[in-house]
């Protein structure tokens, strides 16, 4: 399997350009299905242990069904599958430069959750406009062991968010223990609760947000990725879902620039413009660069083949 890694402002991508699975010619959020029925062992081969790392975020390069795309993408990490991936997206955006298949100016990629415009402004830096994003759930509160009840909304990226600012501790690297134990438990509670997504979907990413370090941002996050892995990014679909409830709360107007800081102290430049039912497009800005090109190898006798844990 041919491989290319990069990241976007910190967070890993690593991209099968070529030997993925064969997933047929269908709606990608079908193929992503099939992927995870059928060849659930090829995604733990190419991002968990020994050849990949909780923090690593895989995307397959595929044939797009919408024919006004360049390129189809079906997202995954080390423990499932993801809508979308923000930085994953401007990563694939940087990785189809560097391999000749795009050039800068405009372009679209097809996904599970629905067409994603990318505007690749150099070799390193690109603008994704993701899929339309709106608040669920305003102010929810839940009773979270350890912390007391925590209060926070409810949004969608592309992928599911629950967004607080009940700060566990201050958000440093050196809090990223406590961070990620405060954020599972957001997580179980909320689950524990059912509190969910539209049609019972599964809230499996916490972002934690406080003041921004830098005096060019105006807030930093914390996110916990499903799983355990905090995104080193300040996370696109969470960024979007953030716009979507500053859009709704009025603090935010179309247009407006919002930098996004992460927990590493990288920064993603968004804005908005209003979308249709009261949805958000946004528009997040950010840095790739290739780190590596590389072949995995999966030997019949390695007993590790398909990854490192249980099924
Ligand atoms: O950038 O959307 C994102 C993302 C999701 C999970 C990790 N990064």
């Amino acid at each position: 399997m041919r491989v290319i890694d990069s990241h976007t402002e910190g967070e890993p991508t690593r991209i099968i350009v070529e030997g993925g699975p064969s997933l047929g010619k269908g709606p990608l959020a079908e193929r992503r299905q099939r992927f995870a029925e059928e060849y659930d062992d090829v995604r733990r081969f190419c991002v968990t242990e020994p050849r990949g790392y909780d923090a690593l975020v895989g995307a397959l390069l595929c044939e797009p069904l919408d024919r006004t795309c360049v390129a189809g993408l079906i997202f995954f990490n080390n423990v499932g599958y993801l809508g979308m991936c923000g930085h994953a997206s401007i990563g694939a955006a940087v990785t189809l430069a560097h391999m000749g298949i795009i050039s800068p100016g405009r372009h679209r990629f097809d996904t599970p959750v629905g067409v994603v415009e990318v505007d690749l402004i150099d070799r390193n830096y690109a603008v994704i406009e993701n899929v339309p994003s709106y608040r669920h759930v305003k102010c929810v509160s839940v009773e979270v062991d350890g912390l007391g009840q925590v209060v926070g909304d409810v949004a969608w990226g592309g992928n599911w968010f629950f967004l607080t600012e009940a700060l566990p501790c201050p958000l440093n690297l050196a809090n990223i223990d406590q961070l990620t134990r405060a954020a599972s438990d957001i997580r179980l509670a909320l689950k524990e609760n059912g509190i969910t997504g539209a049609g019972g979907a599964e809230i499996d990413h916490i972002e934690i947000f406080g003041p921004a370090r830098s005096a060019e941002a105006d807030s930093r996050n914390f996110v916990l990725c499903p799983g355990t892995a905090y995104d080193r990014s300040p996370c696109g679909t969470g960024t979007s879902a953030k716009l979507a409830c500053l859009a709704e709360d009025g603090k935010l107007q179309p247009s407006e620039p919002w930098v996004q800081e992460s927990i590493i102290g990288s920064r993603f430049k968004a804005s908005y413009r209003g979308g249709a039912n009261n949805t958000v497009v946004p528009s997040i800005g950010g840095r790739a660069f290739i780190c590596a090109e590389g072949v995995l190898i999966r030997s019949q006798d390695d007993p590790f083949r398909d990854g490192i844990g249980e099924v």
